[in-house]
């Protein structure tokens, strides 16, 4: 099958789309990100809501991102994700090893949603502004206790992975594993820069792992191009004054 993807995705914010995006673009490879193209190359918001219509060949996708490969139409992201390092290297090459990726992944999914839901605590259906004090307490909660869990556990992964000295989550080299959580960290570092600022001292491994991705030629050159939008309040990870303060000793 032809190496030409199509991403649909939200076209004003990295979200979810961006795990993916970050894989298209070190793996080199040529995708359409439709729903930024304008109506004139069949992009935009109606394109989106195409792929997301049911149809009799196959079950169709509850929410974006979805990614289109020829006759193939996947939808979730951890998936999506899989699907694509299997097919440009950027996942290990035994078996056992790709589940035990996946299993980072998905704690990665799972970091995400914790993460998106301090600021949408009741639900999505609903404004920030329409769940402001349930927000203020649930992201206590996450600055005190969900953060540093989750960024102890993935400092310890890197630490316990012998196989490549402490530089990769999973394996010998870089993995979609790496990418992602080069993008949780980033995000982290913009929605919460008190609380992800005062875990500097304990999280040496993530941070430097961190760097490493941010200068990956192919990244550093996407992250300066157009293609990588800027954070904003819209996305799954969202600055909100109000919610950030440093994490407790
Ligand atoms: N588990 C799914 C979640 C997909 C999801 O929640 N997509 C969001 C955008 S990031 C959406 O548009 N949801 C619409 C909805 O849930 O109704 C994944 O990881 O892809």
């Amino acid at each position: 099958m032809k190496d030409r993807y199509e991403l649909y995705y939200w076209p004003g914010i990295q979200g979810r789309g961006e795990f993916i995006r970050l894989i298209l673009e070190q793996a080199g490879a040529e995708y359409a990100d439709v729903a930024r193209l304008p109506k004139s190359e069949n992009g935009g918001l109606a394109a989106l809501r195409r792929i997301l219509e049911p149809t009799p060949d196959r079950p169709h996708p509850f929410a974006p991102p979805v990614l289109v490969h020829g006759d193939l139409v996947l939808p979730q992201t951890t998936l999506i994700c899989r699907y694509l390092a299997e097919r440009h290297e950027l996942a290990p090459e035994r078996i056992p090893d790709r589940l035990l990726a996946e299993h980072l992944q998905l704690t990665i999914a799972d970091f995400a949603l914790e993460t998106h839901d301090t600021h949408h605590p009741l639900g999505v259906t609903l404004y920030y502004e329409d769940q402001k004090p349930e927000a203020a307490r649930r992201a206590a909660a996450f600055r005190d206790s969900r953060l540093p869990k989750f960024l102890g556990y993935f400092e310890r992964v890197l630490e316990e992975n012998g196989r490549s000295s402490g530089r990769h989550l999973i394996g010998e080299a870089l993995t979609y594993v790496d990418l992602s959580m080069f993008q949780i960290l980033e995000g982290l570092a913009h929605a919460y820069p008190e609380a992800f600022g005062s875990m500097a001292t304990r999280i040496p491994r993530l941070s430097a792992l961190r760097a490493r991705v941010r200068e990956l030629p192919r990244i550093a050159s996407y992250l300066a191009s157009e293609r990588r939008l800027p954070f904003n309040e819209h996305g799954l990870f969202r600055h909100y004054p109000e919610l950030d303060a440093p994490v407790g000793p």
